[in-house]
């Protein structure tokens, strides 16, 4: 359904993907732009990224005809959250430390597998203390749950029932538990992540099911789908919502987490800290560390422990 266009009209949208200077926006109307800024394109953000996808944008149509672009972004609303990462300024010649992969994002998705490759709690540590510092809300996904026939993952996945997270247990080879990622995703801008090779795009063409196709044929024009390696689309389900592929924890930048403030990033230890004898404790080596009384009395789960030590460990002396 064509909708006669009208030079000079303002609408507002959402960005759903960024090649170079083009921005394609989704209207609240349903249309799709073909956008561009201008010099005067206004931004209530002060990040260094004018435009990145899942920003909310206002547009004006510009003249049918004349151009290659079907409106400007005239202003860019400010973001709710954004997942960014560090620039490699060796390869980049733009004085932006820190690159935008997406705005206003409601969830990280964190996706393990089972086995092969083998569950990692220390990787989901990693991505739940970024999750926390970003204050970003997290679903957990444990794929490939067709090679576990005994209760061992379940076990593993304990620690972080107890502390709520939310976890769902998925196959996308047998297709089990597809109905409740989908009713996770549903309605949200959700950003997937995890190791290579965990079943991320497996996952993700299930959720397509039969709209998959039209999906690969895409309807943005620049004629990329879902099997693009581009990490600036956001792929819309057939029920709604969102949801795009961002890199690993490696490339997300994580400049956010020190030594001082990895503490507050573990929920559970919040209230054991405050039996620290000293305010600034580390938790590592001091005494009468309320942490450490904790893990050993089992209020506190010995792995998740030992994964604060190895990123305290990671993390620079000095940053
Ligand atoms: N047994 C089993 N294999 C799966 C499942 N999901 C995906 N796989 C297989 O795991 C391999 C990797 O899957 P991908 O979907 O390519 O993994 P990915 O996370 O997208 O990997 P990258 O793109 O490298 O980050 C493929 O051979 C899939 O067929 C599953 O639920 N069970
Ligand atoms: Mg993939
Ligand atoms: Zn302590």
């Amino acid at each position: 359904m064509e909708r006669k266009r009208v030079a000079g009209e303002v609408m507002k949208g959402m960005v759903v993907e960024v090649t170079g200077s083009t921005y394609m926006v989704v209207t609240d109307g349903g249309e799709e732009f073909r956008c561009r800024t201008t010099p005067g394109t206004k931004t209530e953000n002060n990040f260094s990224s004018l435009v990145a996808v899942g920003d909310r944008v206002v547009l004006k149509e510009t003249e049918t005809g004349t151009e290659l672009f079907e409106a400007v972004i005239t202003l860019v609303e400010r973001r709710r959250s954004a997942l960014t990462r560090k620039r490699d300024l060796r390869r980049n010649r733009s004085k932006e430390k820190v690159q935008v992969i997406a705005a206003n994002i409601d969830q990280l998705v964190v996706v393990v597998s089972a086995f092969d490759p083998p569950l990692s709690t220390r990787l989901i540590d990693r991505y739940l203390v970024f999750a926390e510092s970003e204050q970003l809300k997290t679903v957990i996904v444990v794929n490939k749950m067709d090679l576990d026939d005994s209760t061992e993952t379940r076990e593993l996945m304990k620690p972080y029932h107890a502390l709520n997270y939310r976890i769902l247990y998925t196959s996308a080879e047998e297709k089990n538990g597809m109905k409740a990622l989908r009713k996770v995703l549903a309605g949200k801008l959700s950003a997937f992540s995890g190791h290579s090779g965990v079943g991320k795009s497996t996952l993700i063409n299930e959720l397509f099911g039969s709209e998959r196709l039209r999906t690969g044929e895409t309807n943005w024009k620049t004629g990329k789908g879902l099997h693009t390696t581009s990490s600036s689309i956001m792929l819309p389900l057939p029920r709604g919502g969102y949801i795009i592929d961002t890199p690993g924890i490696r490339e997300f930048n994580l400049s956010g987490i020190t030594r001082e403030n990895l503490r507050f990033y573990f929920k559970e230890f919040l209230l054991a800290m405050q039996d620290c004898a000293y305010s600034s404790c580390s938790h590592t080596v001091e005494p009468e560390c309320g942490i450490r009384k904790a893990v050993e009395s089992g209020r506190i789960d010995p792995e998740r422990y030992e994964s604060y030590l190895a990123i305290y460990e990671s993390i620079d002396r000095d940053s």
